[in-house]
């Protein structure tokens, strides 16, 4: 497979520091070595930059960072259109959740002029279903898949409506734990998909994500997948700001992007939330590498032993 990856060293839609962080350290942790190895023709294209967006307003004030926010919404948006037109598979590197917005919206378009049906994976504690209006903490991360999803409100983001909303019946979250009061009605009232991680404790995750790979491949979607480092139990994946207890196991996550390289279905992935600076010695970057190798194609008999 064609490989390209891009930075998006986004942190304005986290409360905090240090995702700016992250493209570096998966460059550091070995991806692109780790692609290769597996076959992969892989290009770093570097990290990508925000637009102006000083034109960004509305009518709420608790909102952090929405200029810096829309800038890269609108610039990774331009990005992921033209991406989503080529014939290499993009791996977004983050940089927080909030750059979802524009990849996600820009891959949908792409998709759309394809005639293709537009599949979303969203893994992830959090639902990030916020609107400008429900939002309490006012930090961005929170809201991409709202506005992915075509909820009102959200004109500042790419200063008009979304082009291509993605249809909510296509998008899947799994791994949920963490979801705020005004954002669970949202996202009750909407047709996503949500396995909390209840869910997957009594039914299992496999069945779960086949039952959603299934539905895209009788549609002869393409599938855009979103991987949360906090969907991941904290234990072994500390290096996130937003960390809830409880989450995806080891060989649950690795599990999962073992199904999603059976399945060939994945046409866009992005990596987010990592911030290095509450690492232990790079551990989560290298298990956020692992992962991705494991949608990419690798399996435990051969996959090196690692000493963390
Ligand atoms: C919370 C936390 N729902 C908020 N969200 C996220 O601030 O909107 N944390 N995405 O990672
Ligand atoms: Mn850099
Ligand atoms: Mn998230
Ligand atoms: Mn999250």
């Amino acid at each position: 497979t064609k490989i390209v990856l891009l930075g998006a060293p986004i942190e304005a839609g986290t409360g905090r520091r240090g995702c700016v962080m992250g493209p570096d350290a998966y460059r550091t942790a070995g991806l692109v070595e780790e692609l290769r190895a597996l076959g992969h023709e892989v290009t770093d294209m570097g990290d990508a930059e925000p637009e102006d967006a000083r034109d960004a307003k509305t009518e709420f004030t608790h909102l952090k960072e929405l200029e810096v926010v829309a800038g890269w919404t609108r610039a990774l948006h331009a990005d992921a259109k033209r991406l989503g037109r080529g014939d290499a598979l993009p791996i977004y590197l983050g940089g927080d959740h909030a750059l979802s917005a524009g990849t996600v919206t820009g891959h949908a378009a792409a998709a759309a002029e394809q005639d293709r049906p537009f599949f979303v994976l969203w893994l992830d504690a959090h639902a990030d279903f916020n609107t400008f209006a429900t939002t309490t903490s006012g930090n961005l991360h929170g809201t991409p898949l709202a506005f992915a999803c075509g909820l009102p409100g959200f004109d500042a983001y790419l200063n008009g409506p979304v082009p291509v909303p993605v249809n909510p019946e296509n998008v899947c979250i799994l791994g949920l734990r963490s979801v705020d009061g005004d954002e669970r009605r949202l996202l009750q009232d909407s047709a996503v998909t949500a396995h909390d991680m209840r869910a997957i404790d009594e039914l299992g995750i496999v069945p779960l994500l086949r039952a959603f790979l299934d539905r895209v491949r009788a549609a002869k979607g393409v599938l855009h997948v979103s991987l949360d480092v906090d969907f991941i139990e904290p234990d072994i994946a500390p290096a996130v700001g937003t960390t809830v207890p409880g989450g995806a196991t080891f060989r649950e996550a690795h599990h999962v992007m073992e199904l999603l390289h059976d399945s060939g279905l994945v046409t866009s992935l992005d990596l987010v939330e990592l911030n290095p600076f509450l690492d232990v010695k790079g551990r989560t970057a290298r298990l956020m590498v692992d992962l991705t190798a494991s949608l990419f194609g690798r399996r435990i008999l051969d996959r090196a032993t690692r000493s963390y």
